[in-house]
């Protein structure tokens, strides 16, 4: 999951007044006690406290695991590389492998206003998918290629904004999903809850819910600045290849079970100079990386551990 600095009214709604960390002139302070109508210009400050949350998103995220959640996926990853005969000796990969990608265009009515972005915003996306994971922006190449299968453009109003967690989602994504194991289908449209995007996790089992839903204005050309260079979608495909955020666990323990990663005790936004929030632990804070929340000119690296883990992943959960 990514989430938006800036959030809109909708995002913030029913937030309280205590909850709100805002930047600039006093008078851009919230006012007032109880259910709030925040305007564009408030930033939530939210790695402040990555417990506030608009909408109630950090009780059902599924980018973000109690130290619970990541043993047991942990654990699921293992036994399922142990199966695999496949299985290298580094669980790699031994050459380049080139994803399929369906892209699914949720449109409000069918206007560009309304979500239908054109084949040339989705090209670009492929663009920037394929040079960020081969490292041409920095860190290391992750052997990891996309080809751009087909889009599909769909015109409904029920399915947009994308309700996050909801039945509407899965229905959706019932509806619409297509392939196997190994084919990344992407959902663009407008987003509820303030999101950029959010992922599934590879898992043993395929179900229609996998897959990745992106912000369509957050794609190379839209209108979604600072995020708008492309890089919710290296980050949520991060995610669909098993990568955590890099803050995944705090200061303490595996973290983000990447070991070449510096510990991060919250996200990152914005792009700060020299923040190393576990003081404790070696390295600053990896704020360059695709996994942080730090706005995409800020971002642009993948390191070998990273890589090496999306290669385990694949093999154990979506190499046909
Ligand atoms: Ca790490
Ligand atoms: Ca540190
Ligand atoms: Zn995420």
């Amino acid at each position: 999951m990514r989430l938006r600095r800036i959030l809109s009214t909708v995002g913030v709604t029913g937030l309280t007044a205590a909850t709100l960390f805002t930047v600039g002139p006093a008078s851009a302070a919230v006012a007032g006690s109880g259910a709030v109508s925040v305007p564009d210009n408030v930033c939530v400050d939210q790695h402040a406290d990555m417990k506030v949350r608009p909408g109630g998103a950090a009780k059902a995220d599924p980018n973000e695991l109690t130290a619970e959640q990541a043993a047991a996926r942990e654990g699921e990853l293992r036994q399922a590389l142990k199966a695999n005969a496949k299985m290298g000796p580094e669980a790699g990969i031994a050459a380049i492998v080139t994803i399929p990608v369906v892209f699914h265009v949720i449109s409000e009515n069918g206007t560009r206003a309304g979500g239908n972005i054109p084949d040339s915003m989705i090209n670009s996306q492929m663009t920037i998918l394929n040079q960020s994971y081969a490292g041409q922006f920095g860190g290391v190449d992750t052997q990891f290629r996309f080809t751009l299968q087909s889009i599909n453009r769909v015109t409904n109003a029920a399915w947009y904004p994308i309700p996050y967690n909801t039945n509407t989602e899965r229905q959706m994504k019932a509806a619409l999903r297509v392939g196997g194991k190994g084919t990344l289908n992407i959902y663009t449209g407008d987003l509820t809850n303030g999101l950029l995007g959010w992922a599934t996790f590879p898992q043993n089992t395929l179900n229609t819910y996998d897959g990745a839903v992106i912000l369509a204005e957050s794609l190379p050309g839209g209108t979604a600045s600072p995020y708008n260079l492309g890089d919710t979608a290296t980050h949520e495909v991060g995610h669909w290849l098993n990568l955590y955020h890099t803050f995944q666990g705090g200061c303490n323990g595996n973290g983000d079970f990447v070991s070449d990663t510096p510990a991060e005790r919250s996200a990152a936004f914005g792009c700060p100079t020299g923040r190393d929030t576990c003081r404790n632990r070696a390295g600053l804070d990896p704020i360059r990386n695709f996994m942080d929340y730090t706005d995409d000119a800020c971002m642009f690296e993948f390191t070998a551990g990273q890589a090496t883990r999306m290669q385990s992943a694949w093999t154990a959960f979506r190499a046909g």
